[in-house]
């Protein structure tokens, strides 16, 4: 399998972020994307390819024109207005504000697009999401052409990202943007199954009212687990998209016995549905040592679940999204892709 990746993930290097009411070194670092790649390479999976550049138009079919401006000129912004640290989000809008108008303040902007306060923004941020996206798409495009499967190292990751918010360490939802592109590029149907701990709550909104997109998603409950606004069983689409979108919430300290379980529920659904293409949105955060989240897989479960996806025969593009234990974050992720193999 060929992997995509860009040293341009770098970019994205946040000082710092808002945890437990403190300000702690972030989760989500260059390292992540650094030893993925080396276990990668390690392993001799295949041939390590970087990046075609799409430009902004496969971003534009998922996300908001201003939205996107936003994160181009945010930083700067943010400098001119006299900061020094990483933009943050304050304030917030006590109105609904589906009709209100897009603000100018740098401030106002933040809290208008942000979701959650956990994510700021450095310099480098734009660029490296836009190039994430364009790790994605060049992915899509192997699949497109004939490759059974790849491998986007995608860093930033996408999925808390729905068409103009940014959060949850995700800016542009990668996974989306590729499943877009290649409905664009002759594929009638896609189905995204996501098995970050977290539920994908911007790849459900985006596709929710879909049903050439179908979306399954293995997660902590949201009851107890971010993004906590979404990921309910009761969340199955809306109008068009109704029985397209499948939630798989479950309980601290699940462990493999029981996220299998789930898993081959979501894989007979994907079955059923039969799709084109497969985009697997891959965190490796279920794992038991990750330090924000309460799952219990173990490294081995990681290559068991992967050859679990493999027998649905089907072309598929795994897309990075988190994963937080930095140790083993190589290990685990490569165990999925092997196991895919095998
Ligand atoms: C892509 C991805 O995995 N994003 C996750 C972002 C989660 N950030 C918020 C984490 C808040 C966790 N609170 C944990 C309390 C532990 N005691
Ligand atoms: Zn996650």
């Amino acid at each position: 399998m060929k992997g995509i990746f860009s040293p341009k993930h770098k970019l994205r290097n946040p000082q710092s972020e808002l945890f437990g009411g403190e300000i702690v070194e972030s989760f989500e670092i260059p390292q992540r994307a650094e030893h993925v790649l080396q276990e990668f390479n390690k392993r001799n999976i295949g041939e390590v390819i970087e990046p075609i550049d799409f430009g902004v138009e496969p971003l534009l079919k998922i996300h908001d024109s201003k939205y996107l401006d936003f994160l181009e000129s945010c930083h700067r912004d943010w400098e001119l207005a006299g900061n020094t640290g990483d933009a943050s989000a304050l304030s917030w809008s006590s109105n609904k504000m589906d009709n209100s108008s897009t603000p100018n303040d740098i401030n106002a902007k933040l809290g208008y697009y942000c979701l959650s306060a956990d994510t700021f923004i450095c310099k480098g941020t734009w660029e490296a999401a836009k190039e994430s996206a364009n790790v994605a798409l060049t992915g899509a495009n192997l699949i497109i052409n004939e490759e059974y499967s790849a491998f986007s190292m995608c860093r930033p990751p996408g999925h808390h990202a729905p068409r103009d918010r940014f959060g949850g360490y995700c800016f542009i939802n990668n996974a989306a943007v590729a499943a877009q592109y290649m409905i664009d590029n002759g594929s009638s149907k896609i189905a995204i199954l996501d098995v970050d701990f977290h539920h994908c709550n911007g790849t459900q909104s985006i596709f929710y009212d879909r049903s050439d997109i179908m979306v399954c998603s293995l997660h902590g409950n949201p009851d107890e687990a971010f993004p906590y606004f979404s990921g309910f069983k009761n969340e199955t689409g809306e109008g068009p998209g109704k029985g397209y979108n499948f939630n798989y919430p479950m309980p601290p300290n699940t462990d493999y016995f029981e996220w299998q379980k789930a898993l081959l529920s979501a894989l007979e659904l994907i079955n059923k549905f039969a799709p084109n293409k497969l985009i697997v949105s891959l965190g490796s955060d279920t794992f038991k040592n990750d330090p924000i989240s309460f799952f219990k897989l173990e490294s081995e479960d990681f290559f068991d679940y992967g050859s679990k996806i493999s027998n649905l025969k089907i072309p598929t593009l795994f897309v990075m999204e988190g994963g937080y234990a930095i140790d083993d974050i190589g290990i685990n992720m490569i165990n999925v892709i092997e196991g895919f193999e095998t």
